[in-house]
């Protein structure tokens, strides 16, 4: 397939400036008129040769101002027209089968619904088109349809008529005044309800709100209402962006590639990001609700208003409404937990990316498809590179550089280096070098050494950025950190500090300290990096309990914990070296339990052990079943050494009654964890409190963590939960699907089995992406099920991409990742996944999605 290179960009030579679509809508058939008004671009090459993209679809007729012509071509999927003059009015007919779509790119049915999902080069699959981000067009839809098959008739903007037809019939207008590129196109039809509501913007205008469900799902909607109108609120006080039309719809989806889209004025939404109530839904998903509803709302400025040039410029929008949404959740509720989790995300899901064969820059610098480059790298390291601008400006000045960005290209498609100039401008720093960033993957890897001489403190900081596929030398980048030295006699420092190593090497020195301070660095995870800072367990131990950031706090019980099990898996544990960690890491634990002053929502992050992922990536080259046999050693340690406490936790947590106040929600988070440790010390004990957790349930956040730990367990309760949980919840697809994540991801002996098993369950299918992930992403990052030591798990993960492939070409891709890791793996096991990899790289019917991901994966 073609490598895009960003290099290469052209501006369009034809302008599209406004677009007329008609749409007769069925299921099976839908017939699309697309009229074009198409003027010459002052700024392209001149070609007389108009280039509408297409994606297996064909033209029916094609009519150049108003008169069929015969002369058009097709170049491989794409249709080529001759015109002579300036401008013109291009119309194109084509028919595409929305019942057949199963890659849910394009027009497509859910649920007897019609639904669209264009971003990136879905439109294509509708209708002819100059479908890239920099044409930007007004858009006027007509539609017709069944009027009790579609009784809602929803495009982008403002309806402006509606009428009935023959036969049954009716049919809607609706106009969008503000110019958007095609990918920001949706159409919906289809049986729905809406929880409606309003929201008078500060300039004063009344906005109407519509959540858009099947009909029985609207008693679940309003926790997404209470989110898009506090989203509203938040973008207007934080960032100073108003809504710019008088209505807002959001639909939600059943079969959905991702978690949602930002089409203008007409979001879609997977259903799991807009249903939630206590019986069916976890904290957790609350908290993914709120943070997914504002970052599609966010994108109304970072994405629609200003959108991109083209899709390598894909972190202007993404990464810089990533951290748009974690502000937002962390002003909605604890920030310093937010920050944990968003940094454990980025450690779980990124790191490993940018150490791995599919490393790219935020902004990348090729593709073969792009839907491959929607990554935890483009989001989230993207987020951490626009956060880190924010820490070196402050927040006054980086508030007057987004300003200024909005209004310098309010309208237009820009680039990367467009936000990085305003920001430059606006907040008057000097980012010449921070652009770094954006060119050069790989995660900085710092080392820190402090040095105590006398009455002087000297902190010496080296930074290697690492070689990364096609990027084999690298250049230091600034790396913002903010510090603060502790006294250890009086458990106080003197105020934090930013420093900024912009070096290979750089030094520090401080005064005033009689004994070496205790160093506390990277304080609010200001730079993403890897720290490599080897220090004694009495200072992780110190910072623990005494850190005033919140996150230096979990980063010290992090340390404290990864430093143990990476030795004790490299072999580096002596019997005294295990009983010093252990003694070290019970000390912390207890005291974390025990703590008044600590919150639950807190104390729940403070007891998180490191993930398996993130501990292998301390090893340049991981045993997974040596990882896994380390964590649960010490976890089944703890669970018996801090036991009592452990079980006083459970029991005050349980009396807790229900509340979405954050002290019952940090009680039923401290429940779970105590229950989980609680099992590993003494899984009989375990299992018994796990079913009384189950039956007293009162909430899924409950009902589903008495459910986890049984599922792992070898106990006969677990049957009994899991038939009751299925039985309990059939129907609702939402809550079925946690009942396949449960036991896909449960550390069971028998987990391969059982996965197996629930693949022939009649209510698995291949055609519904969240049931896929569901049960095959929860397999793929369960280490007793993925890294089965026989290649088992490695086997099911490679028949499953060859057999989604075909149905769904991007969830496909999203499996082969995980076997890409195989270098950084033990040879028995690498050779396991490689030879996996080989297998579906000799699939000669490939989509371009897969193919791209396993040739990068084994090259
Ligand atoms: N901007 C949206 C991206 C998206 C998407 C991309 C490829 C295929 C399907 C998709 N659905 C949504 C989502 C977002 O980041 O807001
Ligand atoms: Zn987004």
């Amino acid at each position: 397939p073609p490598v895009i290179h960003r290099e290469d960009y052209l501006p369009p030579a034809w302008l599209i400036p406004q677009v007329l679509l008609d749409f007769r809508l069925g299921v099976d058939a839908t017939h699309v008129v697309s009229t074009l008004s198409v003027t010459r671009n002052p700024e392209g090459n001149g070609t007389s040769t108009l280039r509408l993209n297409g994606d297996q679809i064909a033209p029916l007729a094609v009519r150049v101002d108003g008169r069929e012509v015969n002369d058009w071509r097709l170049d491989g999927p794409d249709l080529l027209v001759e015109l002579t003059g300036e401008a013109h009015s291009v119309e194109v007919e084509t028919a595409v089968n929305p019942a057949a779509n199963s890659q849910l790119m394009g027009l497509y049915a859910s649920n007897g619904m019609l639904c669209t999902q264009c971003e990136a080069e879905g439109f294509r699959r509708i209708t002819f088109f100059p479908d890239r981000p920099d044409v930007l067009s007004t858009y006027s839809v007509k539609m017709r349809g069944d009027k009790a098959q579609f009784p809602v008739l929803l495009a982008n903007g403002n309806c402006t008529a509606t009428g009935e037809g023959e036969d049954g019939t009716h049919w809607a207008e609706w106009h969008d005044p503000w110019p958007k590129p095609s990918y920001l196109f949706a159409l919906v039809a289809g049986d729905l309800v809406a929880n409606h509501d309003t929201f008078t913007t500060m300039g004063g205008r009344k906005v109407d709100l519509n959540i858009w469900v099947r009909p029985g799902d609207e008693d679940r909607t309003q926790h997404a209402m209470d989110s898009l109108i506090n989203s509203m609120k938040w973008d207007e006080e934080a960032f100073g962006r108003e809504y710019d039309l008088d209505l807002f719809n959001i639909v939600a989806v059943s079969d959905f590639n991702m978690g949602a889209m930002e089409n203008k004025g007409l979001n879609v939404f997977n259903t799991r990001y807009v249903l939630a109530d206590p019986e069916t839904a976890t904290d957790a998903d609350y908290d993914a609700v709120e943070g997914v509803i504002g970052h599609e709302y966010f994108h109304n400025w970072s994405g629609n208003r200003v959108t991109c040039r083209d899709w390598f410029q894909l972190s202007l929008k993404e990464g810089f409404t990533v951290l748009r949404d974690q502000m937002f959740s962390a002003d909605m509720g604890s920030a310093a937990v937010k920050r944990i989790e968003d940094v454990r995300v980025l450690r779980i899901a990124q790191f490993p990316e940018d150490s791995g064969p599919l490393a790219h820059p935020i902004r990348p610098d090729s593709y073969q498809e792009i839907s491959n480059f929607y990554t935890a790298t483009v989001y989230n390291k993207g987020a951490e590179v626009i956060r880190m601008m924010r820490t070196m400006a402050g927040p006054e000045r980086f508030r007057a550089g987004t300003d200024l960005y909005f209004a310098r290209h309010d309208g237009e498609a820009a680039t990367c280096e467009d936000f990085v100039k305003a920001i430059e401008d606006g907040a008057g720093l000097d980012l010449t070098q921070f652009r770094l960033w954006y060119s050069q993957a790989g995660t900085p890897q710092l080392t820190v050494e402090l040095d105590h001489d006398g009455a002087r403190t000297t902190l010496t900081l080296t930074q290697a950025v690492p070689a990364t596929p096609g990027q084999p030398e690298k250049q230091p980048v600034p790396i913002p950190l903010r510090i603060a030295l502790y006294d250890r006699d009086t458990g106080a420092h003197s105020g934090e500090q930013l420093v900024v190593l912009d070096k290979d090497t750089g030094s520090f020195t401080f005064d005033g300290f009689a004994k070496p301070p205790v160093l506390s660095i990277n304080r609010g995870f200001s730079a993403p990096v890897a720290i490599d800072f080897a220090r004694a367990n009495e200072d992780l131990v110190f910072l623990a309990a005494h850190d005033d950031d919140p996150f230096a706090r979990y980063e010290a019980m992090q340390g404290l914990v990864v430093q143990y099990l990476v030795a004790g898996v490299s072999g580096r544990l002596d019997d005294a070296a295990r009983t010093e960690g252990r003694a070290a890491i019970g000390a912390a634990f207890a005291a974390v339990i025990d703590d008044p002053e600590l919150d639950d929502l807190m104390r729940g992050e403070l007891m998180i052990l490191p993930a398996e992922t993130y501990l292998a990536e301390q090893l340049l080259v991981a045993d997974p079943g040596a990882i896994h046999a380390e964590r649960e050693a010490l976890k089944a340690w703890l669970g018996s050494e801090c036991g009592e406490g452990l079980k006083a936790l459970h029991d005050r947590a349980a009396a807790v009654p229900y509340g979405r106040d954050a002290a019952a929600r940090g009680a039923r988070k401290i429940k779970t964890q105590a229950l989980t440790l609680i099992a590993a010390g003494d899984p009989a004990e375990g299992a018994r409190r796990a079913l009384a957790q189950y039956r007293a349930a009162d909430t899924m956040t409950d009902r589903q963590g008495a459910l986890m730990v049984l599922a792992s367990l070898d106990a006969p309760e677990r049957a009994e939960a899991l038939a009751d949980f299925h039985q309990r919840y059939t129907g609702n697809a939402l809550v079925i699907d946690k009942w396949f994540s449960l036991q896909g991801s449960a550390f069971h002996p028998e987990v391969l089995e059982h996965i197996k098993a629930l693949a022939g369950h009649g209510d698995f299918t291949m055609t519904n992406p969240n049931r896929v992930r569901a049960l095959y992403m929860a397999a793929a990052s369960n280490p007793v099920a993925f890294h089965d030591e026989g290649g088992e798990g490695y086997r099911m993960i490679g028949e499953l991409i060859r057999k989604l492939d075909p149905v769904n070409p991007q969830t496909a891709a999203r499996f082969v990742p995980v076997l890409g890791r195989w270098r950084r793996i033990e040879p028995v096991r690498a050779a396991l996944m490689r030879a996996e990899l080989e297998r579906i790289a000799a699939v000669p019917t490939l989509s371009r999605d897969v193919r791209e991901q396993v040739t990068k994966s084994l090259g």
